[in-house]
């Protein structure tokens, strides 16, 4: 079979197969049939938006106490602090312990930051301006930076958590960035892998996918002159998508004025499509990965992120990852390329606009 024969077949079969991850080189079984099974478990309650610009009772709101004591700046734009309750501190003293090569264990030191997106409480990414869009755009390249031109942080993990089923514990459109002296697991195996397929092919793995995937077109989304949206070839959850420059910059730092504007673009298409998939306001963890600020240039790396939404079939089913997927491998019930057409076939226009439009 040659390939064009042997990709026709994987992107039309209902027949279980394993694909494989090849940026942390993990296989994610794939079951297509499997959304035909009766649900009788759960059904998720979905928080509704906001409806109030101001709530006194939020802590992100302007002008409002936080719980540490601290009170908002009657702020505009975006507005960034030092995270209350912060999980890495930058005054952690420096230690390490092995016995045995088994009890390892060493010192963490970091700051957590919290970034409003908008004073307005009821907003949400997908209901924002692309000029309010590209000015948190432009706060995230400021605190990448910042935080990564400090001597012990080696890496910059800027993320969402958008719905209270992934966490959130506010509606206020909100993200967090921990940046810390080691790197993280997931920046750790996309690290080696980015590496190794640069020392041997001398281009990015994310821009060989990505032209492939251009060529293919089946798990395209959404694109714009420096960006694309697709739902990868080795997708885990239902709808997660990958976000990838068109061009392979190694991190925001080193996009031009154009791609800041169209990755704000393309954050606000990309939630609008998930809003309007299921009408509602979609939850989801979405998070940047970067190249490492450890001061070495790392050519290989390419900036793209990832959205992992938790629903499955409807707003009110989500998916677990239990049982074989807790103690074997994680699986996935509806088919990439099945994914991407949903997602491609939305309107453009965000549901609760659609009235007015
Ligand atoms: P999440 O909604 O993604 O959990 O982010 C909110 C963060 O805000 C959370 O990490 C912090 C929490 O520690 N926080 C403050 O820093 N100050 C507060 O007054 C409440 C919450
Ligand atoms: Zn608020």
């Amino acid at each position: 079979m040659d390939a064009r024969d042997s990709m026709n077949r994987i992107q039309s079969t209902t027949s279980p197969h394993r694909r494989f991850n090849p940026l942390i080189r993990e296989w994610v079984l794939v079951a297509p049939d499997r959304t035909q099974r009766p649900w009788e478990g759960q059904l998720e309650n979905i928080s509704s938006p906001a409806q109030v610009t101001f709530d006194p009772a939020c802590y992100l709101c302007p002008g409002n106490v936080r719980a540490g004591g601290e009170k908002n700046p009657p702020y505009t734009g975006t507005f960034v602090f030092d995270n209350d309750f912060a999980a890495l501190k930058p005054e952690t003293q420096a230690w390490e312990v092995e016995e045995k090569g088994l009890l390892i264990a060493r010192s963490e030191a970091g700051r957590c930051r919290v970034v409003c997106f908008s004073p307005r409480h009821d907003l949400t990414i997908a209901r924002m301006a692309v000029v309010e869009l590209r000015r948190v755009v432009d706060t995230w390249c400021d605190e990448f930076s910042e935080l990564g031109s400090e001597p012990r942080i080696r890496s910059v993990q800027i993320f969402e958590n958008r719905g209270a089923m992934m966490g959130c514990s506010n509606p206020h459109p909100h993200g967090q960035i921990w940046a810390n002296e080691f790197l993280p697991n997931e920046l750790a195996k996309e690290l080696r892998s980015l590496g190794e397929y640069q020392q041997r092919h001398a281009s990015t793995l994310l821009a060989d996918y990505l032209e492939l995937e251009l060529e293919q077109k089946e798990r395209l989304v959404l694109t714009n002159d420096h960006f694309v949206l697709l739902v990868p070839f080795w997708a885990v959850w239902p709808f997660e998508t990958l976000l990838i420059s068109r061009r392979a910059v190694t991190a925001m730092d080193k996009l031009t004025d154009e791609e800041r504007t169209g990755l704000a673009e393309i954050l606000r298409q990309t939630t609008i499509r998930y809003d309007n998939l299921f009408q509602t306001s979609f939850p989801y963890t979405m998070g940047f990965h970067q190249r490492p600020t450890d001061g070495d240039a790392h050519v290989e790396f390419h900036l793209h992120a990832h959205f992992y939404p938790p629903l499955l079939r409807s707003a009110t089913v989500r998916k677990f990852m239990v049982g074989y997927e807790m103690l074997a491998m994680p699986q996935r019930d509806i088919t990439p390329e099945a994914a991407a057409k949903l997602l491609r076939g939305v309107s453009d226009t965000h549901y609760l606009d659609q009235s007015k439009a």
